[in-house]
């Protein structure tokens, strides 16, 4: 199949295209490089020393003889530039990756919130009115997000994707209906993605575009069985307060003997997914597109709920770290319950690596390797959700601002 994936440079973009790669697909990465420019704008870098997207690429093929193509182009401003590369290349799947993905880094200002909007649903909506205005049927997978639903239960699993409800008509009839599941963002990052899913409604609706949404959870680890070939291949792994996600940014605390960050309780439930099954869903999701016509098929990407402070504790009790209790930047609930439905990809054959798998080790261990790389005081999740938040927390970097530790 020829691919294109949008966001291909990316923490789940380059592994995606390595797998697909790897499976006998033409890949195609179409790519601002934006996140390499957002590193720049705060002063950070991945824990792992990244090549250019080119020199990637050319170990890529040196390794394994195949081509991976790369376009610098930018979805939200290049229409013009995307039309036409969709026309000449006619994919048969879009893979889109191509937005900002971290919810702190949305929060940080009024421009950061400007920007995420702007670039998220312009990218989104680009790609469809292009797909449409080129009759081009290839199947759109998207990268969405578990945070579209909130998180919090009401004692019953989230479906994946619709809610099934009764309405009573006027008559006092009873009419069954399946409706998207209540959207309920919990920041500005989050609320594109709840955007993005009107967006595919309507188009799958009216132009009967075949689209699948993937509703992950948060993802942890940072290798596949690609990355691993070579040094030069290696993943992104973030650890700072805007992009590093909370597992991630545990390890490589305990790694480098910074007390591990917890917002508030702990008592936020997440889901998670290891990057190596993140990358075989997005596979199992390619294997089986939804027919023309069809409503938007949605997957919940995800195969394990845990709680912030459980995991703290757990890599606590593994390396000898502190945790430190911190006051929550974020307006969220401070404990919530999360019961999810994944049927569908362990129904196609999904297995799951759980934490249990032993790779937490193997995460430490990356994060040891590169420890000379962090700027430890670029740690803390700053970015405050509300101005009244923003006003409790304290910059002090490590241990300074901390409420108590243990
Ligand atoms: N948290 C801590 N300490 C930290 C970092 C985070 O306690 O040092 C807490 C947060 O307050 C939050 C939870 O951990 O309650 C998750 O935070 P996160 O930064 O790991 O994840 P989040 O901001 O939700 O975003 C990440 C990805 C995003 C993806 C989302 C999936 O950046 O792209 O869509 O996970 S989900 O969380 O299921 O919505």
């Amino acid at each position: 199949m020829k691919i294109a994936v949008m966001g291909g440079d990316g923490f789940i973009g380059w592994p995606t295209s390595l797998h697909l790669s790897d499976a006998g697909h033409d890949i195609h990465i179409l790519d601002n490089l934006s996140r390499r420019w957002i590193d720049t704008e705060l002063g950070v870098q991945s824990l792992t020393p990244m090549d250019s997207i080119q020199e990637r690429t050319r170990i890529w093929h040196a390794e394994t003889g195949r081509r991976i193509h790369f376009n610098l182009i930018d979805l939200a401003k290049d229409y013009e530039l995307l039309k036409n590369w969709l026309s000449e290349h006619r994919p048969d799947a879009v893979i889109h990756f191509a937005e900002q993905r971290a919810a702190p880094y949305s929060m940080k200002s009024d421009r950061h919130k400007n920007y995420t909007v702007n670039n998220n649903v312009s990218a989104t909506h680009n790609l469809l009115n292009a797909l449409t205005e080129l009759n081009l049927d290839a199947h759109l997978i998207h990268l969405g997000t578990m945070g579209v639903y909130g998180y919090s239960t009401v004692g019953a699993a989230i479906p994946e994707g619709y809610l099934p409800v009764g309405i009573e008509t006027a008559a006092g009839a009873t009419v069954s209906q399946e409706i998207l599941y209540p959207s309920n963002p919990g920041s500005i990052y989050h609320m594109t993605k709840c955007l993005d899913q009107l967006l595919f409604q309507f188009y799958a609706k009216n132009d009967g575009l075949r689209i699948t949404d993937l509703h992950q959870g948060i993802v942890w680890g940072t290798h596949t069985e690609q990355t691993r070939r070579h040094a030069q291949l290696i993943n992104r792994f973030d650890y700072d307060g805007d992009y590093g996600t909370v597992l991630n940014r545990f390890l490589i605390q305990a790694a480098i003997g910074y007390p591990l960050t917890v917002h508030g309780t702990g008592g936020q439930t997440r889901a998670f997914i290891h990057i190596q099954d993140s990358v075989r869903c997005i596979e199992l999701a390619l294997r089986n597109p939804p027919p023309r016509g069809a409503r938007v098929e949605i997957f919940n990407q995800m195969t394990e709920t845990h709680r912030v402070r459980d995991l703290a504790q757990m890599i606590a009790g593994i390396s000898g770290a502190d945790i430190a209790w911190l006051p929550n930047p974020r307006k969220e609930a401070a404990e919530n319950e999360l019961i999810v439905e994944n049927e569908k990809f362990r129904n196609l054959g999904l297995e799951p690596i759980t934490l249990e798998t032993g790779l937490l080790g193997e995460i430490v261990d990356v994060a040891k390797k590169f420890a000379y790389r962090v700027d430890r005081a670029r740690v803390p999740a700053i970015s405050a959700w509300t101005k009244d938040i923003a006003a409790t927390i304290n910059h002090d970097p490590e241990g300074k601002r901390l409420k108590s530790v243990s």
